[in-house]
C-alpha cells in the first residue's frame, strides 16, 4: 500500500517523528523538554535532509545509467532562500510533518521561521540561478550548480536614523544542516608568479606556470530537491591554505608567516561583493572568480575521466552555462587545462572550449560590463593573459580575413586599448561560447542590435533569447498557501508541474463567489504583512488599503524615486484639500543599496523621510502610509508578494534586462504598473493590455529624447505639480528641517536626470490616478487580478529551463519517479 511505502522510505508521520526525535537526541544531545528553537530547527532540517539526499543519490544513479549530457551552471551567486519549507513541499510531506510535530506539541511554522537563509547573492541574478536549480531538479536534467561558499553573504541591512547601515551576515553562525562537506573533493588553484616557455623532451612546445601562491578549494554540497522526486546538487567551493605552501615556511621556523598565509588564502571566499550593476575592479573579486571556476573545471575533468571518457569528448559530455561574465575566465582556464596540463593541440582545445560554453548576459548597463585591467590580469593570472592574447590574435586575424574595417576590429577586440588596456570579459565570453542569450525578448534584441551588435552580425545564429522565469512552487505554493489552496480547489493541482494550466481559472474571473474568496485570501495575506511591517518598520497599516509595492535592489535606473515623487504629489494634494480621488494606499518599499552607492542610499533616506512625514501627519495618514521594510531577502520576499495589490515595475525602458519580481507579483495576483522594459513587455502581452497599467516612453523614445538633447528642467518649468514636488525636496520639510539633505537628488534630477524621470512623471501620475479609480471597484479589480494569475503560466522557470534544454544545451529530461 501507499502507506507502507511511505513508511519504508520515511515519508510517513510516524517515521518523521521517530527520526526527528533521534536527531534531537543523538545529533544534538537534547530531549524535547530541554531544547532551543535552533535545536528544533536543526533536528527537523537534518530529518528532511536525509530524505532529500536519498532522492539525490537515486537521481545520480539514474543519470549515470543513462549517461546523458550533463549541465554545469557556473554562477558566482546563488540565493536559494530558506530550504525547509520548500523541501517539505517537494517531498510532499508538509501535512505529515505538521502532524508529527503537533503530537510533540510543536508548531511547524514556528520551526520554519527559525531558518537563516544563505544570502549568497545580490539580487535578480543570484535568485534566478536558484530558480533554475529548482527547475533543473524538477525536470530531471542531469545538472550541477557550481559556485562560491561565501562565509559572509550579502550584508544585513539595518535602518539607523533613516539611513541604511550594513552589518555582516553571519549565516553560518548556527551551523548549516543542509550542506555536506566533501573533504576528498578538493583542488589546488594557483595564483601569480610567471610562465616558463620551453620545448620539452618530446620536442613539444610546452608552457609551465610557476605560481607565486596556491590555495585549495574544498567542495560543500547542498542537495536541491525538485518537485516529487529528482535531486541535484549545488556545489560551492571554500578556500583554504595548501599544506605544501604553508609547510615550506613552517619548516623554516616562521610559524606566524605560515599562519598569515593561511588566513590570506581563506580570504578568497570570505565575503560576497555587495555591488551589483557596478564594477569596482578589485583584485580579490577576480581571485574569487578564478578560484571557483578553476575548481569547477578541474572537478568536471575528473568526472569526465571517472566516467571513462576521453578528454576529446568533453563537450559532448558537458555544457557549461555562464551566468553573466563573472565566471567567464573559464574560457581561458579550460584552454589552459587542455593545452598546458593535458597537452592537447590548441586547435582541438579551442574546438572543445567553444562547444562547451554558453553565455547568458544579464545587463546592458555600461558600468556593469566587466573589464579587468591587463596589468592586474597579468599579475594575478599570467598564463591566462597569454592565452587571452592568443585567442584574441587568432580572432582578430579571422576578422581581418572577413574584410572588416580596422575600426570595427578595434571595437570587437578582447582588449580595450582606450585608456588603461583592459580585457573585455563579455567579448571573451561571446567568442568562447556556442550560444549567447539575453533574458527577455527586448533585452535579447538590444543585446544583438547594440551592445554585441558587431558579434551578432558575423555570428547571427549564435544569439538567442530565453526569457527568465521563476520557481512558482516556491513563490506560489510555498509562500502563498491560501491562494494555492483556492486555486487547487478550482482547477486541481496540475499547475504545480505545469503552470500554464492556470489558464483554467480564467472562466471563474467573473464568478462572484470565487472573487469573494480571492479577496479574502488577499486580505489575510495583507494582514500578515501588516503585522510584519509593524514589527520591523514600526508602521501600522490598515490591511484594506491598496498595497502599492516596490521591492528590488535600489538603483537609479529602477526609479524608486519616481514612485516617491508621486507620493509627495499625493501628499501635497491632500494637504490642499484636493485628495478626494485618492484611494487609501500603503506604499511599501524594500531593497538594499550597494554600500558605496551614494545616490541609492540617499533614495532610501528619502523613503524614510517621506514615511516620517506622511505617517505622522493627521491630515494624511488615514489616506496614505509609507513603509520601508528593512533587510529584504528571499524570506521577506515570500511574505511581500502574496500581499501586494499593485506591483511597481517602473525602470526606464531599455535598462532592466528582464526583472523577475514582476513575475512573482503577477503570479500572486498583483496588477502591474510598468514601462515597456524587460519582461514587462511579455507580461503585458500575456495578461492583455487592458489588464496592465502601462506608462512612459519606449526604449526607442528614450534614445530619441537623449539624441535630441534632453533638458529635464523643461518639465519642471512646464508642469506645476512637478515643480512643487521637486521644490518640496529642498524645502526643509523633509529630513528634520535640513534643506541640503536631498539637494544632490534635486540637482541630479534637474540637471541630468539620466533616467528621464521628469519626462515620464506625467504619464506615471495619470496611470496612478486611473488605478485608484479602478481600485474603488473591488469586483473589477479582483476580476483583473484573477485574469492576471490565470495568464502568467509562461513565467515558470520550468518553461525557461526547457527552452535552455532545447535551444542551447541539447539535452532531454530524465524523469524519475517512485
Ligand atoms: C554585476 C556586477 C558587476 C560587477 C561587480 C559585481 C557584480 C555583481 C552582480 C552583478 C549582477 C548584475 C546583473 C544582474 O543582476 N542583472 C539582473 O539579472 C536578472 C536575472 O536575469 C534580471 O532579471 C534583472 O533585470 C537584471 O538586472
Amino acid at each position: 500500500t501507499i502507506g507502507e511505502k511511505a513508511d519504508e522510505i520515511g515519508l510517513s508521520k510516524e517515521k518523521i517523528k521517530k527520526d526527528f526525535l533521534q536527531k534531537l537526541f543523538y545529533q544534538l544531545g537534547r530531549v524535547p523538554a530541554v531544547t532551543t528553537s535552533n535545536d528544533l530547527y536543526t533536528a527537523l532540517a537534518l530529518t528532511v535532509r536525509d530524505r532529500v539526499l536519498r532522492q539525490f543519490v537515486r537521481s545520480t544513479e539514474e543519470f549515470s545509467k543513462k549517461n546523458s549530457r550533463g549541465i554545469a551552471y557556473f554562477s558566482a551567486e546563488y540565493l536559494p532562500g530558506p530550504h525547509l519549507g520548500n523541501n517539505l513541499l517537494n517531498l510532499e510531506i508538509v501535512d505529515e510533518t505538521r502532524e508529527a510535530l503537533k503530537e510533540l506539541d510543536l508548531e511547524l511554522d514556528e520551526i520554519i521561521e527559525q531558518e537563516v537563509e544563505p544570502g549568497l547573492g545580490n539580487g535578480g541574478l543570484g535568485r534566478l540561478a536558484s530558480c533554475y536549480m529548482d527547475s533543473l531538479a524538477t525536470l530531471g536534467i542531469p545538472a550541477i550548480g557550481y559556485g562560491i561558499r561565501y562565509e559572509f553573504g550579502i550584508f544585513k541591512q539595518e535602518i539607523k536614523e533613516g539611513w541604511q547601515s550594513e552589518a555582516t551576515d553571519k549565516w553560518l553562525h548556527y551551523g548549516n544542516p543542509w550542506e555536506v562537506i566533501r573533504p576528498e573533493v578538493s583542488y589546488v588553484v594557483k595564483f601569480g608568479g610567471r610562465t616558463i616557455h620551453s620545448t620539452n623532451e618530446n620536442n613539444k612546445y610546452a608552457v609551465e606556470w610557476e605560481p607565486e601562491s596556491e590555495v585549495v578549494g574544498t567542495a560543500y554540497d547542498t542537495p536541491v530537491l525538485g518537485y516529487q522526486s529528482n535531486g541535484i546538487i549545488m556545489r560551492l567551493w571554500k578556500a583554504e591554505a595548501t599544506e605544501s605552501f604553508d609547510f615550506s615556511v613552517y619548516n623554516m621556523g616562521d610559524y606566524y608567516k605560515a599562519v598569515e598565509k593561511k588566513v590570506r588564502s581563506e580570504n578568497i571566499t570570505k565575503v560576497l561583493y555587495p555591488n551589483d550593476e557596478n564594477l569596482s575592479g578589485k583584485e580579490l573579486r577576480l581571485r574569487q572568480q578564478y578560484f571557483f571556476v578553476s575548481c569547477s573545471l578541474q572537478d568536471m575533468i575528473r568526472l569526465n575521466f571517472v566516467q571513462g571518457r576521453k578528454l576529446e569528448e568533453f563537450h559532448e559530455k558537458f555544457a557549461i552555462q555562464l551566468n553573466d561574465t563573472h565566471p567567464s575566465i573559464a574560457v581561458a582556464e579550460l584552454m589552459r587545462l587542455l593545452v598546458d596540463e593535458h597537452e592537447m593541440e590548441w586547435k582541438q582545445a579551442w574546438k572543445i572550449t567553444r562547444n562547451t560554453f554558453a553565455y547568458t548576459n544579464h545587463t546592458l548597463l555600461p558600468e556593469a560590463l566587466e573589464k579587468w585591467s591587463v596589468s592586474l590580469m597579468g599579475r594575478l593570472l599570467p598564463r591566462h593573459l597569454e592565452i587571452i592574447y592568443e585567442i584574441n590574435s587568432r580572432f582578430l586575424h579571422e576578422l581581418r580575413e572577413k574584410g572588416l574595417s580596422g575600426e570595427q576590429i578595434a571595437r570587437m577586440s578582447l582588449i580595450d586599448e582606450h585608456g588603461e588596456p583592459s580585457v573585455r570579459m563579455a567579448h571573451l565570453a561571446t567568442v568562447g561560447s556556442f550560444r549567447v542569450n539575453g533574458v527577455s525578448q527586448l533585452h535579447s534584441r538590444l543585446l544583438k542590435t547594440q551592445v554585441l551588435n558587431d558579434f551578432a552580425e558575423i555570428w547571427p545564429d549564435k544569439f538567442t533569447n530565453v526569457t527568465n522565469g521563476v520557481a512558482h512552487r516556491r513563490f506560489l505554493a510555498v509562500s502563498n498557501p491560501g491562494l494555492s489552496r483556492l486555486i487547487t480547489e478550482k482547477i486541481g493541482n496540475g499547475w504545480l508541474t505545469d503552470l500554464t494550466t492556470l489558464k483554467r481559472l480564467e472562466k471563474f474571473a467573473d464568478d462572484e463567489i470565487f472573487q469573494k474568496q480571492w479577496m479574502e485570501v488577499k486580505l489575510e495575506n495583507k494582514k500578515l504583512l501588516s503585522q510584519l511591517l509593524e514589527e520591523r518598520a514600526g508602521v501600522k497599516i490598515d490591511p484594506t488599503m491598496l498595497f502599492d509595492v516596490q521591492v528590488k535592489r535600489i538603483h537609479e535606473y529602477k526609479r524608486q524615486h519616481l514612485m516617491l515623487l508621486h507620493i509627495l504629489d499625493l501628499y501635497l494634494k491632500i494637504k490642499d484639500g484636493k485628495g478626494e480621488n485618492i484611494a487609501p494606499s500603503a506604499f511599501i518599499f524594500a531593497g538594499k543599496a550597494a554600500p558605496g552607492y551614494f545616490m541609492a542610499k540617499l533614495i532610501i533616506r528619502l523613503v524614510t523621510a517621506v514615511a516620517d512625514l506622511v505617517n505622522n501627519d493627521k491630515d494624511v495618514n488615514k489616506i496614505l502610509k509609507v513603509a520601508f521594510l528593512p533587510n529584504f531577502s528571499v524570506k521577506q520576499a515570500q511574505r511581500v508578494y502574496p500581499a501586494a495589490d499593485l506591483s511597481e515595475q517602473i525602470s526606464m525602458a531599455g535598462k532592466e534586462a528582464s526583472g523577475t519580481g514582476n513575475m512573482k507579483f503577477a503570479l500572486n495576483g498583483a496588477l502591474t504598473i510598468g514601462t515597456l522594459d524587460g519582461a514587462n513587455v511579455e507580461i503585458r502581452e500575456e495578461v492583455g493590455e487592458e489588464n496592465f497599467f502601462l506608462f512612459g516612453q519606449t526604449t526607442e523614445e528614450v534614445q530619441e529624447t537623449r539624441r535630441l538633447g534632453y533638458r529635464p528642467s523643461k518639465y519642471y518649468e512646464e508642469q506645476e505639480d512637478l515643480e512643487r514636488v521637486l521644490d518640496f525636496l529642498v524645502s526643509g520639510e523633509l529630513g528634520n528641517g535640513d534643506h541640503e539633505l536631498f539637494r544632490p537628488l534635486y540637482n541630479n534630477l534637474l540637471q541630468q536626470d539620466p533616467y528621464q524621470l521628469l519626462k515620464d512623471f506625467k504619464s506615471y501620475c495619470e496611470r496612478k490616478h486611473e488605478i485608484h479609480q479602478i481600485w474603488k471597484d473591488q469586483k473589477e479589480w479582483t476580476r483583473r487580478s484573477i485574469l492576471n494569475v490565470s495568464r502568467v503560466g509562461k513565467f515558470s522557470s520550468d518553461r525557461s529551463i526547457l527552452e535552455y534544454c532545447q535551444n542551447i544545451w541539447n539535452v532531454e529530461p530524465v524523469k524519475l519517479r517512485d
